[in-house]
C-alpha cells in the first residue's frame, strides 16, 4: 500500500465513481430489450455465456449501493439511464427513486444518457436514431432535470463504433470495418442535438465521456509513424475533433454520410465539461499481415496498422499495461491540440480489472493515476473531477462476470456486495482531500 500521500487537489474538484446501466440493474424483464440481450442471447459473443438479466441487480438493490457510495465519501455518482427501461412503462421511476435516494445521501447524481444499450429497433447507422435520441434525452431531462445538474450524452462513441460496428466484438455485432464511420456520424449527431435538448431543459452542465489514450509509435520508421498517426485518428480524434473543432480528421469527411457541413454545426455545439475515460496508451505499428489478439479483440489482417505490446510493464488480469504517467501525456496532448477549445476536464473512468478482496494491485493502479492526474494539473491542465470505475464488479460486456472493475466485491451467486481493500484506500484518499 502507497504510504507517501496524495498530494492535495483544488477545493470544489470533484470525486465520485462510474457505473453503467446495463452493466449493473438487471431486472431485464421490467425494460423493453436493447441491443445488448440480443447479441448476448447469440452463442459465442460472451466468453462465459453470461447475461445481465440479473447483473448486480442494482435495479433492487439501489438503495445498499447508494448507501455504499455514503460509506465511500463521494462528491458523485456517475450512472447511466437505460433508453430501453425509459422506453417501458414505469421505467423512468427507477431512476427517481434513484436520484432521490443519491439527492437525500448528498451525492451528486451525473447521468449518461447513453452508455450502449440501444433498444431494440434502433440503428445507428441510420440517421432517424440521432433524433430518436434527442427527443428520449428531453423525455430524461424533463423528469430528472429538478435534481440533475450534470449530464453526459454519450459514453464511448469511439468504442461503440469500433467495436460494436467495425469489429463485431460487442452489441450490435457488425463487421464493418470503414463502413461502420457512419455509425459514429449519427452517435455525433445525436450528442449535438441532445445537447440542445438539455439547454432547452436548462441544463448548465452537460457533455460527453469520450474514450482516449497516447498512442505510442512501434519505432520512428516511417511506416510506423504513418500507422500511429492514422490509429489516433480513430481512437482520439474521431469524435474530439468535430466536437471541440466543428470539422473531421483529413479524409474523413468524404466517409460520412448526409449533409456533413450543417451536420458538424450540430455536433459542435458548446458543451461545458470534456469527460474523458482513460485506461492504457497503445503501440502501433504498421501492418504485420496477420491477425491480432489485442485487450481480448482478434483484430482483422487488412487494418492499416497493428498493435503491439507495450512491453516492461505490468498489466493488469484483462492484459491492458499500467501505465500512469500515460494519463499526464493524454491530458497535456488533448491541451495542446485544443487550447481554448477544449472544456474543462472530468475523468469519467479510470480503474482496471484484478481478481480478489485484497485488491493491492488495484490500489496501485489508482494510486499511480490520482498522481499523474494531479500532474496534469500541475502542468496547467484544467481537470475538475476524478471517477474511478467501478462502483461494484459488474457484466464486462463481452467479458461476462470473468473481469472484475469493482471497489466492492460482487458475490454473482448471492448478490452479496463486499468491500475490496481498495474501497477503504479510496475513503481514506478521500477523507484526505477534505
Ligand atoms: C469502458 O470501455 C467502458 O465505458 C465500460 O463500460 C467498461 O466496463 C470499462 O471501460 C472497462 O472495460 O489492451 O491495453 O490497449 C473501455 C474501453 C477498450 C479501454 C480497450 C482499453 C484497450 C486496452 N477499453 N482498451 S489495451
Amino acid at each position: 500500500m502507497a504510504t507517501n500521500p496524495i498530494p492535495q487537489f483544488p477545493a470544489g474538484f470533484l470525486w465520485g465513481v462510474s457505473t453503467s446501466a446495463h452493466q449493473i440493474e438487471g431486472a431485464a424483464d421490467l425494460r423493453a430489450p436493447s441491443v445488448w440481450d440480443a447479441f448476448t442471447a447469440e452463442p459465442g459473443r460472451v466468453k462465459d455465456g453470461s447475461t445481465a438479466a440479473v447483473a448486480c441487480d442494482h435495479y433492487h438493490r439501489y438503495r445498499e449501493d447508494v448507501a455504499l457510495l455514503a460509506d465511500l465519501g463521494v462528491d458523485a455518482y456517475r450512472f447511466s439511464v437505460s433508453w430501453p427501461r425509459v422506453d417501458s412503462p414505469g421505467g423512468l421511476d427507477f431512476y427517481d427513486r434513484l436520484v432521490d435516494e443519491l439527492c437525500a445521501a448528498g451525492i451528486r447524481p451525473v447521468a449518461t444518457l447513453f452508455h450502449w444499450d440501444l433498444p431494440v429497433g434502433l440503428d445507428w447507422l441510420r440517421r432517424e436514431t440521432a433524433e430518436r435520441f434527442a427527443q428520449y434525452t428531453a423525455t430524461v431531462a424533463a423528469r430528472l432535470g429538478d435534481r440533475v445538474g450534470s449530464w453526459l450524452t454519450l459514453n464511448e462513441p469511439a468504442e461503440h463504433t469500433l467495436l460494436g460496428h467495425a469489429l463485431g466484438a460487442h452489441a450490435p455485432g457488425r463487421q464493418l470495418l470503414f463502413d461502420a464511420l457512419p455509425a459514429a456520424h449519427h452517435q455525433l449527431l445525436g450528442h449535438g442535438l441532445a445537447v440542445r435538448a438539455l439547454r432547452a431543459a436548462g441544463a448548465t452542465d452537460i457533455g460527453i465521456a469520450n474514450s482516449h489514450g497516447p498512442t505510442w509509435p512501434a519505432s520512428h520508421a516511417a511506416e510506423d509513424l504513418e500507422a500511429a498517426a492514422f490509429y489516433d485518428i480513430l481512437l482520439n480524434r474521431l469524435f474530439a475533433d468535430p466536437l471541440l473543432l466543428g470539422r473531421y480528421p483529413e479524409g474523413i469527411d468524404a466517409l460520412m454520410p448526409g449533409d456533413v457541413e450543417a451536420d458538424l454545426k450540430v455536433i459542435a455545439e458548446p458543451i461545458d465539461r470534456y469527460g474523458v475515460n482513460y485506461y492504457a496508451p497503445t503501440r502501433v505499428g504498421a501492418p504485420q499481415g496477420d491477425e491480432i489478439e489485442f485487450g481480448g479483440l482478434t483484430l482483422p489482417a487488412e487494418l492499416p496498422f497493428s498493435v503491439r505490446e507495450i512491453e516492461d510493464r505490468p498489466v493488469t488480469d484483462f492484459g491492458w499495461p499500467v501505465v500512469p504517467e500515460g494519463l499526464t501525456e493524454l491530458l497535456t496532448g488533448l491541451r495542446d491540440r485544443y487550447g481554448d477549445r477544449l472544456p474543462p476536464v472530468v475523468i469519467t473512468e479510470n480503474g482496471c480489472s484484478y481478481q480478489g478482496l485484497d485488491d493491492q494491485d488495484r490500489i496501485g493502479y489508482l494510486d499511480g493515476h490520482i498522481r499523474a492526474l494531479h500532474d496534469a494539473l500541475a502542468a496547467g491542465v484544467d481537470v475538475r473531477g476524478y471517477f474511478v470505475w467501478s462502483l461494484l464488479d459488474n457484466f464486462e460486456w463481452a467479458e461476462g462476470y470473468a473481469r472484475r472493475f469493482g471497489l466492492v466485491h460482487v458475490d454473482f451467486a448471492t448478490l452479496e456486495r463486499t468491500p475490496k481493500a481498495s474501497y477503504g484506500w479510496f475513503r481514506e484518499v478521500l477523507r484526505a482531500q477534505r
